[in-house]
């Protein structure tokens, strides 16, 4: 029996302590605090046991593009469930569900991207994706093309290939990561340039330099060995990083010439982020495999996407071999419905070109004219509802607060005091609201974020 009123928060945070181990979290110090538990959702609102209201300003893990408690979703998966509870895709069989989502992928997904496998979290999907690389060049007869190129700040998951992947450093040391055969190269991090000794270049310039340090990097390891480099977009988990224009047209040059496939996160990106279906669309980016999760479900299921270019996919179709590959659940029905339904209503309410022409340019003006001269305010930026408040010690020379990640936190618990949910990365504050934000709900997403900045400031003495 759970008990009533605040004792009913006490009984599942002990319990939760008792048997729960949490990502990304130190297990005695969150035992030892209690942890918050989240009962209820109601579109861009959460409600925790005590009953205290929150605005998710960051859309779960960025991820709940239709908002919470979606009946069409939740009726969708419900029927998939009573007619086809479960079944899979192994020999030679199929099912309704989901045939049809992968129909509907193909007609939103860039050019030439028609053919995709299904997974059940992003870090299978880029864990999918990596070894699809390595069979392509294997059937290509160049075996040697094995090394995995991506950046420093990069998140692309979990699993040993994905963490070895990703480039945020404390993601490594407990286990003994990255594994042998990947490299990195460093990020188009403009805000951070001067900081980090590149004095005080142009926004443009510094994203021809840094994808440069790409070209290098391939000409060390020798173009014969490197099979491909993964990015997203724009880096959300690292901190929003934003290339400059000029970035994502030398990349993709770069990797044309010296036969690297490009294999594009989408996972934070993708279904309307940043007012396109997908970041390849608003960055103008050709990738020759591209991987999504998250916003494919609104995260109301977990389900994730492989999808190949039209040169992996006629190498793989054509090579007459099995694929030896896949899980018991990829492609399950009922996510699959879910999922093709959250596509629907994406569709059906116009959120991506809401996003584009309405809310996201809203958000950033909001964002600008409120932090334009606040003083711990360094750096406004984003693209749709994708956004991030840069908070620093000097504006001017753009220097950052000493200890990295101090700041931040405190901001981020003014902001949860306030009854915003969002995220810190290092001093960085991050937004990322549900696709059906509106206006109104802008203004008190940003009002909130203003009172939190301005007690954390006073904290500084910087106000
Ligand atoms: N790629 C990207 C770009 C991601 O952001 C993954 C892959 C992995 O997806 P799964 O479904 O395996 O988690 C992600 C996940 C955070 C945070 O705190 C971000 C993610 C996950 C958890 C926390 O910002 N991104």
């Amino acid at each position: 029996m759970v008990p009533q009123g605040g004792n009913r928060t006490r009984h599942w945070q002990a319990l939760d302590a008792a048997h729960h181990i949490h990502p990304f979290s130190d297990s005695a110090a969150l035992n030892a605090e209690g942890v918050r538990v989240i009962t209820r959702g109601d579109g861009i609102h959460l409600w925790d046991s005590d009953g205290r209201k929150f605005i998710d300003g960051l859309s779960g893990l960025w991820c709940v593009q239709v908002g919470y408690g979606n009946e069409e979703l939740a009726e969708a998966g419900y029927a998939a469930l009573k007619t086809l509870s479960y079944y899979n895709h192994f020999f030679k069989t199929s099912n309704p569900w989901t045939i049809e989502l992968a129909a509907k992928l193909a007609t939103i997904l860039p050019a030439g991207h028609s053919r995709l496998l299904f997974a059940n979290s992003g870090s299978e999907a880029n864990d999918a994706a990596l070894k699809l690389i390595r069979y392509y060049w294997n059937l290509k007869g160049r075996p040697a093309k094995k090394i995995h190129l991506s950046r420093e700040y990069s998140y692309h998951g979990v699993t040993f290939a994905a963490a070895s992947l990703s480039g945020l450093a404390p993601m490594h040391a407990q286990w003994d990561l990255p594994l042998p055969g990947f490299e990195k190269v460093p990020a188009p991090y403009w805000y951070g340039a001067k900081q980090a000794g590149y004095g005080d270049i142009a926004p443009a310039e510094f994203g021809l330099l840094i994808a440069g340090k790409l070209e290098e990097k391939i000409l060390e390891l020798g173009p014969g060995n490197v099979a491909s480099f993964s990015a997203e977009p724009v880096q959300g988990a690292g901190g929003l990083i934003f290339p400059p224009p000029t970035y994502w047209h030398e990349v993709q040059r770069i990797c044309a010439r010296y036969d690297v496939l490009l294999h594009l996160d989408e996972v934070i990106t993708g279904f309307g982020r940043t007012g396109e279906w997908f970041g390849a669309q608003t960055w103008r980016i050709a990738p020759d495999i591209m991987t999504m999760a998250k916003g494919l479900s609104s995260g109301y299921q977990p389900i994730s996407a492989v999808s190949l270019g039209q040169r992996m996919a006629d190498a793989i179709h054509d090579s007459h071999e099995e694929l030896v590959h896949g899980f018991t659940t990829s492609g399950h029905p009922v996510a699959c419905a879910v999922a093709s339904k959250n596509l629907d209503v994406i569709a059906r309410l116009g959120l991506v070109p809401q996003v584009k022409t309405r809310t996201g340019p809203y958000l950033q003006r909001r964002l600008a004219e409120t932090f334009c001269d606040h003083p711990i305010v360094g750096e406004v930026r984003g693209q749709g509802l994708l956004a991030a408040v840069e908070l620093v010690r000097d504006r001017k020379q753009r220097k950052f607060f000493p200890d990295p990640g101090t700041i931040g936190t405190l901001c981020r618990n003014y902001c949860l005091d306030e009854g915003l949910i969002c995220r810190a990365v290092r001093d960085t504050m991050v937004l990322a609201p549900p696709l059906v934000t509106r206006e109104s709900e802008i203004d008190e997403i940003v009002a909130k974020l203003g009172t939190a900045i301005d007690r954390t400031a006073k904290d500084c003495g910087k106000l």
